[in-house]
């Protein structure tokens, strides 16, 4: 890869507009022009603030749990209620979000009336690693609004039928990563200026590399296919990566290749990850730059989903990786 020059720096707002994507012009004055760039433009000023957030975690004594427990089971950082509200205000004022779907809450929200896009977030991914420095990320997922008269049915896609995916990792260094459906493109957050800044374009990811990064510590949980697969890739040298943030494993498995696992367990046969919130934009964002994503019997952005908080075993990265992986499930 090539480092841009710096006379060179796109910003993300700069690099949206670019694209010319489906914005009409501004038929209100003062008004949001509305629009993909400008709902993925909110998910970033939103990751803005949450990034500052985290970085003063300690010194605003926002860590801690609130006392609540979401749906389930879990208790709930108050960091996770920070960075759903501000992710819902940032959406809320933008004219095409017709409703907003969250890991953290119970029900989607309807916000613009006649929005043509529907956002579902994992407002905080990994937010257990806050409290001890360890990245975590938002993760996000857009569709269209295909049901206007009940835009909470559009949040139900499959996933193919993503318009844009991403996260943005809150890091050693504040990343952002989307897809548009046409390749899978790197931001980096320059902290002087404030303003998400292109790095690569067109990323791909390694065709193989022999890391896979899974919670082993659940053997006993696993069937007969994946301990077969771990078998296999101990007597080939495999190394293992965790960090126990969805959102961080896969962008190091993005970047360096590998394969990132959370598998169907016994005591937990749907595996852990949500479909629309967490597996469907990082398999897309993965698909999009080369890689594999399933369930270990099917693509993941196949799926036609039952249900908001529906969970799905998930299998992804490098797309030699994911097969070594499959061909144990067959
Ligand atoms: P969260 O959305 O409540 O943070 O939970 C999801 C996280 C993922 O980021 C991570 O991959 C996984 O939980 C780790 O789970 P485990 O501790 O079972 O390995
Ligand atoms: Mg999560």
């Amino acid at each position: 890869m090539t480092p841009p020059s710096l006379e060179n720096l796109t910003t993300l707002r700069a690099h949206l507009d670019a694209q010319k994507l489906d914005g009409p012009p501004p038929d209100e004055p003062g008004r949001d022009p509305g629009g993909l760039a400008a709902v993925i433009d909110a998910i970033a000023l939103a990751g803005k603030w949450i990034a500052h957030k985290i970085r003063a975690a300690r010194i605003e004594d926002v860590l801690g749990e609130v006392g609540d427990v979401n749906l389930h089971g879990e208790h709930q950082q108050k960091l996770d209620v920070l960075s759903d509200r501000v992710l819902l205000e940032c959406l809320r004022v933008r004219r095409d979000v017709a409703v907003y779907a969250s890991e953290e809450r119970d029900e989607p929200v309807r916000l613009s009336e006649g929005g043509r896009y529907t956002v579902a977030v994992d407002p905080l991914d990994g937010s257990s690693n806050v409290d001890v420095a360890v990245s975590v990320g938002t993760i996000f997922s857009v569709m269209r609004n295909v049901a206007p008269d009940e835009p909470s049915r559009s949040l139900l896609q499959r996933g193919s039928r993503q318009v844009a995916a991403g996260y943005v990792l809150y890091g050693s260094s504040v990343c952002m990563m989307i897809t548009l459906g046409n390749g899978v493109d790197l931001f980096v957050l320059d902290p002087d200026h404030g303003e998400f800044v292109l790095v690569q374009k067109g990323l791909r990811i390694p065709e193989s590399k022999a890391v896979y990064s899974i919670n082993e510590a659940y053997w006993n949980e696993f069937g007969d296919e994946l301990r077969s697969y771990l078998g296999w890739a101990h007597d080939n040298g495999y190394a293992g990566r965790y960090i126990g943030s969805m959102v961080a494993d896969v962008h190091r498995t993005l970047l360096k290749g590998g394969v990132f696992l959370y598998p169907a367990m016994r005591k937990a046969p749907e595996g852990k990850l949500r479909l629309l919130y967490e597996c469907n934009p990082l398999a897309m964002l993965v698909e999009q730059a080369g890689g594999s994503a399933a369930t270990g019997h099917e693509r993941i952005l196949e799926i036609e989903p039952r249900e908001l908080h529906q969970r799905v075993p998930v299998v992804l990265g490098s797309p030699a990786e994911v097969d070594a992986v499959l061909r144990h499930f067959r």
